[in-house]
């Protein structure tokens, strides 16, 4: 449980509730029926955001994971932060990045970037396994899977080759994948004032493409092409996809990267696990010219990885990161 003490909790943004606005047209893709699979990239352009079913990943590994976040996360607060001060497996509390954004939520932040400095990615793996087993590294190896599966499906329907030309950015031996783990408290007191918490604030994920599965609890909502913001009902059997900065570019804006926010009203905890599919930090990213009509301009000037990570570390969750490198 995150222990309140004043100061920190007025640095957390209040969001009013007057009139929770649940979205019902979700686009779903379901793996067992062929024809829901064209409109990936519908949902790609309109939203940056689909929900997919049927997935074939068993539900053991989510209830697993789950069952493993929350004994983490019930540890007392000096337990938790005593935990891997100097290695790529972090404890972070209400502090979001480095730029004093505030939320109601504690999280694990892991670097999946195995070739970063191989001491520390041994220190990494005997940590994992003594905190989570082998629930952690299963259920990363199978949303790694399903996040490829997603790519590949629309290198198809885009019809470019090879169909792994995006997934081979993530299976990129020194990709920089990353995997979060977010546990949003109950906050009971804010529900009478008929106003939420933040949670985690309004962002764009910098990555190719992200890969979430929450509990039951609501709190996720997306913002939709006017601006609105809608809430996504949860779904623990399902993963929420979400197209993030580097597909954007990567499509020269065809496809858009969501805005997305997490509230924190609610009675029950949430709990989110987001695999982050990242290229290598050396990795160009820069439109496809098989994805552009004759005399289509690049929107964006060209950029590593690397160069992008170091903007997007430095910014805050809201700031606007790509006109930088728009042209
Ligand atoms: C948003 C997506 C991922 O959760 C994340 C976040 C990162 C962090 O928590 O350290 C950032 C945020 C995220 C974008 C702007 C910066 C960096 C917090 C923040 C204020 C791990 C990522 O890659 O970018």
């Amino acid at each position: 449980m995150v222990v309140l003490s004043i100061p920190t909790l007025e640095q957390i943004s209040l969001i009013s509730n007057d009139k929770p606005n649940f979205c019902s047209g979700i686009p779903t893709i379901d793996f067992m029926k062929p024809d829901s699979i064209p409109l990936i990239v519908k949902a790609c352009e309109e939203f940056g955001f689909f929900k997919v079913i049927n997935h074939g990943i068993p539900s053991e590994f989510m209830d697993r994971l789950e069952g493993d976040t929350m004994k983490f996360f019930s540890l007392s607060l000096p337990e938790k932060e005593k935990s891997y001060p100097d290695s790529s497996f972090c404890y972070g509390n209400k502090k979001i990045g480095s730029h004093g954004d505030m939320g109601w939520v504690e999280y694990i932040l892991l670097s999946l970037n195995e070739n970063f400095d191989s001491q520390r990615s041994s220190d990494l793996y005997r940590e994992i396994k003594e905190t989570f087993g082998s629930s952690l590294s299963d259920y990363i190896a199978a949303v790694k899977k399903l996040a490829c599966e997603v790519l590949e499906l629309l290198a198809d329907e885009l019809k470019i080759q090879p169909r792994n030309i995006f997934s081979k950015l993530l299976m990129d031996e020194e990709s920089d994948s990353i995997f979060r783990l977010n546990h949003y408290p109950p906050c009971p007191d804010f529900q009478a004032l008929n106003c939420n918490l933040s949670g985690f604030g309004e962002h764009t994920d910098p990555q190719v493409i992200s890969v979430l599965r929450s509990n039951d609890t609501t709190g996720l909502q997306i913002s939709l092409r006017d601006g609105s913001w809608v809430s996504v009902p949860p779904d623990q059997n399902s993963f929420f996809i979400l197209v993030g900065d580097s597909l954007q570019v990567l499509t020269n804006g065809r496809f858009r990267s969501v805005k997305h926010r997490v509230l924190a009203n609610s009675l029950k905890s949430r709990v989110s696990m987001i695999y982050f599919g990242a290229p290598a930090l050396k990795e160009k990213i820069e439109p496809l010219p098989m994805l552009m009509k004759t005399e289509e301009e690049s929107l964006y000037k060209e950029f590593t990885w690397r160069e992008y990570k170091n903007i997007v570390y430095k910014s805050s969750l809201a700031d606007e990161r790509l006109c930088f490198f728009e042209k």
